[in-house]
């Protein structure tokens, strides 16, 4: 049994020792409208190609664990409906019936590890729900940081997330939230969410220097590198806090939960700022392609 399929690209950049970043799916099935997925999606790719690396966009696809999609595939993924959102719990049935779905950070980060892609750039992590105390929602993407040793590159938690209640399970299971460049920590559309980070990095070299750390320490898990958005596409936190507030009171008197509550929040905060938070989602996305790239090409170094 193959448990995954590498595009020819990919295996040819793993097998040359070339630098590659992970890109998960579910961004585009389940975080974007179309047709900007598709176009988000190949811009990604483009930005990671332009930094020098490979980008590996993951997804399941009638069963098979895809590690590189052509851009047909791509295209498909966008348009599919329906479509399931695949975390560390349901990667498996999915494959072994067949069926189709994107990965979330979790399931990316699961499968990227499978292929020894280290590094893995996205928009922003799940994490502990605004109300968890009552709904008991927090993202199995922080467990996984815990123990897949991916670095993920991501904006921050989203602000629709208890984002102090997010720091303090990913200091609980030992994970370094590493902001980078600022002692803020981003909070995806906006660079600073009032809160500082528990960790400070500069430089691309410094980020994989700490990655191989925690592996030769024999620490599992990953890092979170917070790349904040950049200034030109941010909406300030006064702006969109009233959104969030307006969101999350939609999603309950809707009776939206579980997997179904962060893309409806995305879609609804979409509609209630009239596409300006898509427009910060794809620069952010853009930048942590960016970074990702410069990150794995230091990682290939001795
Ligand atoms: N960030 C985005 N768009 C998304 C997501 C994050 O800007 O679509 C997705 C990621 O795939 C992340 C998932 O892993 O949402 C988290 O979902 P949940 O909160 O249900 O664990
Ligand atoms: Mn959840």
């Amino acid at each position: 049994m193959t448990l995954f399929h590498l595009s020819p690209a990919v295996s040819d950049a793993l097998a040359n020792k070339r630098p590659v970043v992970a890109l998960e799916s579910t961004i585009i099935t389940h975080g974007m409208p179309w047709p900007q997925n598709l176009e988000v999606a190949r811009k990604v790719e483009a930005t990671v190609r332009a930094g020098g690396a490979e980008p590996a966009t993951i997804a399941v696809i009638d069963g098979q664990l895809c590690i590189g999609l052509d851009d047909d595939q791509l295209t498909a993924l966008a348009q599919a409906r329906g479509v399931a959102k695949l975390s560390r719990a349901d990667m498996a049935v999915c494959m072994a019936e067949g069926r189709t779905g994107a990965t979330t950070v979790a399931a990316t980060m699961i499968a990227a590890n499978l292929a020894s892609i280290q590094i893995f750039a996205t928009g922003g992590i799940g994490g502990v729900h605004k109300g968890a105390e009552a709904s008991f929602d927090i993202s199995a993407d922080l467990h996984e940081l815990a123990q897949t040793a991916v670095t993920v590159v991501a904006a921050g938690a989203k602000a629709i997330l208890d984002l102090p209640k997010t720091l303090e399970v990913l200091e609980t299971l030992g994970v370094p939230v590493i902001a980078y460049g600022q002692d803020q920590l981003p909070a995806f559309w906006s660079r600073a969410a009032g809160l500082r980070a528990p960790l400070r990095m500069d430089t691309p070299a410094a980020i994989a220097r700490a990655h191989k750390m925690r592996q030769a320490l024999g620490l599992p898990g990953g890092q979170l590198i917070a790349n904040p958005i950049p200034e030109s596409a941010e909406i300030p936190r006064s702006v969109l806090a009233p959104v969030i507030a307006q969101a999350t009171r939609d999603a309950e008197e809707h009776g939206i939960t579980g997997k179904a509550l962060t893309p409806y929040l995305l879609q609804r905060i979409f509609e209630l700022t009239e596409g300006r938070s898509l427009d910060a989602n794809i620069a952010l996305v853009l930048n942590n392609a960016r970074l990702g790239a410069a990150i794995a090409c230091e990682m290939v170094k001795d």
